[in-house]
This record gives C-alpha cells, structure tokens and sequence, in this order.
C-alpha cells in the first residue's frame, strides 16, 4: 500500500481567510462542507484559537476535517489553556486562573462563544480529544517540543482528566510534561537578567533551542525574536537547555515559536511551521510531506497573512 502524505499547516490563531487560501493553495476543495484532498491529508500543529478575529470559522473548518478522516491534529497549548481555565480542581478553583492576563489572552475565544455556551463546551470537549503528540510511520508531530522520555512517561498521548488535574500543579513532573511538550523547553535566566516578551511581559525564563547541542551561551540558547536578543547575556550556559534529538530519527514538525525569518528546517529533520500568521507580516505555512526523512525546503507552502 502507498504511505500517507501529509500536509502539516502550523498555527492558525484564528486566521479562517488564510487557512482558506492555503487550503485551495494545497489543492484541497470544499465538498459538503468540508475541506478535503482526494491522495492527502492534513496534519495540523495545533493553536486554532486565540488572537485572531475567526476564531469560530477556523473550528468549523478544521473540525470536520478532522472528524470526517481528512485531518489529524495535536494539541496547542493555546487549546491546553483554554480546557484548563473552563476546569476546576477538588477546590472549585479553576485551573488556570481567570486573572487579567489569562482572561486578556483568552478574551476573543470567550467572545466568539458568549451567546452560545452550549457550542463552547462542546468546543471545550473536542479539544480534550486532540493528542498531546503523534508517532506516526516515517513521522512525528508535537507543537513544541518532541522529548522521548516524557513521551515514554506519559504513555499514551491523551489529555485524561487525571493528567490534566496533575499537569496544573507545579512542582510535579506532569506539570513540566505539558509545558515541555507543547510549550517547549525552557531555562531561567541568571539571577537579575530579563526581557520583555512579545507582549511586553516581562520573562524570567527563555525558551531554547533545544535539539542544538552547539549553543553554548545564553544568547545562543536562546529561541525567540531577534529583538529580545540585546537583553539576552553572551554568559556560558548551565542547566538543562538540551533535548537529545538525533539526526537519523524521523523528521518531527513542530508549531509555538513564532517564527519571523527565512522559512528553513531547524535542523536537517526539525521543522517549525508558526510563521506568525496571528501578527501583521506573518505567514501561515505548510509543508508538503511524501516520506522523506530529511526535510526538504523546497517543500514549504505558505500564503501571506491579508
Ligand atoms: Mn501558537
């Protein structure tokens, strides 16, 4: 039997006119209602919601795609907080806090839905189905960071009720599965240094480059916007930056990290396919998967955000 190809497409954050245009750019036609290729299917990284003005409209699309066979998907962090903050503990306290920063993040979500509870919820539960990961032949998907032994810890890639009450108490290692995992790898910076986030919210901690056992220093370590790269210290690194990922292992396409630059691999089998479509020039962007297990760059697809 002939493999699957697939088409990854990275987050999306609400943005239904480009998700549209990719789609028709991918070949892919609407029929009945739904999006779908006669040879292909989509694997999408996660990140549906937030941000973005067609929060609604993107669901509608991807979740019948996926229901109806045409589609795979892991889980965003963006769908992570969206079940944590509808979720209470034993307490009645919500796991992720409804304080102004969260409520703020979430505010187009909570919008989109405010007349419509019932589809929230329901919205909510569909979440919860999506996988943490996939392993699949010749492949692997995560949307930040691919750790074999938390994969191995975890076991199955699903977001239960008891994994997700564990995974919002600090301190114990489901917590740093699911921030690892679709959040990505993380350090503190040393004592007293920080830089403002996209947002312009002060962190104590960078994301790195996780698979790249050639950074040495903070600033080579370090995995986000070029800007916030004078507040970030040329001192040796210590701590646990790294993941070991080797090159022979099978290509891993990953979302979150808000790419800006030059569409390229990570790593000869790392790809990252958020290119920022969510801010003013970013793109939404594809990959056009056949087997291979290096990735190819003459592979990506994108359109632009309108
Ligand atoms: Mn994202």
């Amino acid at each position: 039997m002939k493999k699957q190809s697939y088409d990854l497409i990275g987050d999306i954050h609400g943005q239904a006119p480009e998700l549209v245009r990719l789609l028709e750019k991918l070949s892919y036609k609407e029929i009945d209602g739904i999006w779908q290729h006669t040879e292909r299917k989509v694997i999408f990284l996660g990140d549906f919601v937030d941000r973005g003005d067609y929060q609604r409209e993107v669901i509608d699309i991807v979740r019948p795609m996926v229901e109806r066979g045409h589609a795979l998907s892991v889980m965003g962090n963006h769908e992570y907080n969206a079940i944590a903050y509808y979720t209470q503990n034993k307490q009645g306290e919500y796991l992720r806090s409804h304080n102004k920063q969260h409520t703020d993040q979430h505010k187009k979500f909570l919008d989109t839905y405010a007349d419509d509870l019932a589809e929230k919820e329901d919205v909510i539960e569909w979440f919860k189905t999506l996988p943490l990961w996939l392993d699949l032949e010749g492949l692997r998907v995560v949307h930040a960071c691919w750790d074999f032994n938390l994969v191995s810890k975890i076991e199955k890639p699903v977001l239960t009720d008891n994994l997700l009450q564990q995974s919002s108490i600090k301190g114990i290692w489901q917590y740093d599965a699911i921030e690892t995992l679709l959040k990505g790898k993380e350090i503190p910076l040393p004592k007293g240094k920080q830089f403002p986030d996209k947002d312009g919210h002060p962190r104590k901690h960078i994301r790195t480059r996780w698979w790249d056992s050639k950074a040495k220093t903070y600033k080579q370590v370090f995995f986000g916007p070029d800007d916030a790269l004078t507040h970030i210290p040329d001192d040796p690194v210590t701590g646990d930056h790294l993941i070991d990922y080797s090159d022979d292992q099978k290509p891993v396409f990953l979302g979150h990290y808000w790419m800006e630059d030059e569409i390229k691999p990570l790593a000869d089998n790392i790809a990252c396919l958020d290119y920022s479509v969510a801010k003013e020039g970013g793109k939404l962007i594809a990959y056009r998967w056949d087997g291979e297990q290096k990735i190819d760059p003459t592979k990506f697809v994108f359109v632009d955000r309108e």
